[in-house]
């Protein structure tokens, strides 16, 4: 058997400009697994511990040393001589070392940081390519008849951006499962162009936030940027509703805060636990008029997938989102299937959580985030619950730290996820289409 012979980690930056950790993992005979691990801007409060140095005398207390250390001097012991084809095996060993419930005391970004390295090494040894690998090690019994379809921020703002909107993103989402990936991404990257010449005309700025996606400043509403992506998949060339659907992540638990006087809105079912600030339009919302709100969207816009439309906890009222959303679609002739709720903050990555948004019919979809769940197992794992109760799976990059590592590309793939979160410029972004692109290729040639 070909052991595990060596592991090092080590901080290297992450798009932002912050460190992050970046782990290779080394067998017996010299095969190399090499991974690197993101993070987020607007995390959601369960998600799995990042471990930061705090030190202010470094990266502003953003350092990763203590994870590195922890990789080498306390996982690295534990894998080492390990079987690294055991994934699950290895995943649990260093979880129950850990032994908190969210990875506090090794830290996520350590831990994850050798699973995922582990199972390149895997896939190496195994000569397999990396969706290849994960579809053998879970079981997962893939067809790779169909590729996950670009899902691109095109507008950004919340904490991704300064001065921008309210809410955190504005994509298009490709809806022709049976177009070759290549023809998906480049019908993206033209709405991009043609929504930037736009902007242009009409005289908005077209600077950039976190993830490369257009932060107009000073922008006049949170409804201005449907109006501007429906105007520039037009202008590319393209049906709104049939070639491209409208997303949107509202990222709503940055900003929501508990309403002092919680009342039952009469009639409604909505419970006014919590206020919605958009100061964009200067208005205080409570849950039930930004629900009012997203109705008046879903009627009027191709919307097709919606992202933390509420606070992660503002559970309650997630059901009656889900409800909305099913009645009040605008439906294209050539799409019959309902708008996705999609989970982020509110599930981050967690088969407990996921359990409990599937007991409510709190959504319809999950966000998949390797970093919030801190292993590839437990990743896997939400993936496979989420298929079984036709929840549609969307992994998605992280905002805050990327990095070029496009493993969550051959996990979309190996799960048959319907659509991947990316994008849509910078290089730690286009590296995961580029990776999804070459995947196609490489399944024409019968790696499957
Ligand atoms: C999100 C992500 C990715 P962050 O909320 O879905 O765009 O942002 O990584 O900052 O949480
Ligand atoms: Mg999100």
């Amino acid at each position: 058997m070909n052991t595990i012979k060596h592991i090092r980690a080590r901080e290297i930056l992450a798009s932002g400009g912050s460190p992050t950790v970046e782990v290779e993992v080394i067998l017996e005979n010299g095969t190399k697994g090499c991974a690197s691990v993101s993070y987020g801007a607007s995390a959601g409060s369960k998600e799995a511990f990042v471990l930061r140095d705090e030190d202010p005398k470094r990266y502003y207390g953003k350092g990763m040393l203590k994870a590195v250390a922890n990789v080498n001097e306390k996982i690295a012991p534990l894998i080492i001589g390990h079987d690294p084809s055991d994934q699950r095996g290895i995943d649990k060993l260093m979880i129950d070392a850990d032994g908190t419930e969210n990875k506090k005391n090794f830290g996520a970004n350590a831990i994850l940081g050798v699973s995922m390295a582990v199972a390149r090494a895997a896939a190496l040894d195994a000569n397999l390519e990396l969706y290849q690998y994960l579809d053998s090690c879970y079981m997962l019994h893939a067809t790779f008849d169909r590729l996950p379809k670009p899902m691109v921020v095109m507008v950004e703002g919340g904490v991704h951006a300064d001065k921008s909107t309210d809410l955190q993103e504005y994509l298009i989402s490709a809806l022709h499962d049976d177009w070759p990936a290549k023809e998906n991404v480049r019908m993206e990257m033209e709405i991009y162009e043609a929504l930037k010449q736009n902007l242009k005309k009409i005289g908005v700025s077209t600077n950039v936030g976190n993830e490369g996606a257009f932060a107009p400043f000073g922008i006049a509403s949170n409804e201005k940027p449907l109006e501007y992506l429906m105007e520039a998949i037009t202008a590319a060339g393209y049906k709104p509703g049939s070639d491209a659907g409208l997303s949107i992540d509202a990222a709503a638990s940055e900003f929501c805060a508990p309403n002092p006087s919680p009342q039952r809105a009469s009639g409604s079912g909505v419970i006014n636990n919590y206020l919605y600030q958009l100061k964009t339009e200067k208005r205080l919302l409570d849950a039930g008029h930004l629900l009012k709100m997203y109705s008046e969207w879903f009627k009027k816009y191709p919307i097709v997938t919606f992202e933390d439309g509420l606070s992660e906890f503002d559970w309650q009222n997630w059901p009656k989102l889900l409800a909305i959303a099913q009645t009040d679609t605008v439906r294209a002739e050539s799409r019959t299937s309902p708008i996705k709720i999609v989970t982020d903050d509110l599930t981050v990555t967690n088969t407990k959580l996921l359990k409990k948004a599937i007991e409510m019919r709190a959504a319809n979809a999950i966000l998949i985030k390797l970093n919030q769940a801190g292993t590839v197992t437990e990743t896997m794992d939400a993936c496979i619950l989420a298929k079984k109760n036709n929840f549609a799976t969307i992994p998605s990059h992280r905002g805050g730290g990327e990095t070029n590592d496009t493993f969550l590309v051959d996990l979309a793939v190996a799960i048959g996820a319907e659509w991947i979160k990316v994008g849509p410029t910078r290089g730690e972004r286009v590296c995961k289409y580029n990776r999804l692109m070459k995947i196609e290729e490489l399944l024409s040639t019968n790696h499957k």
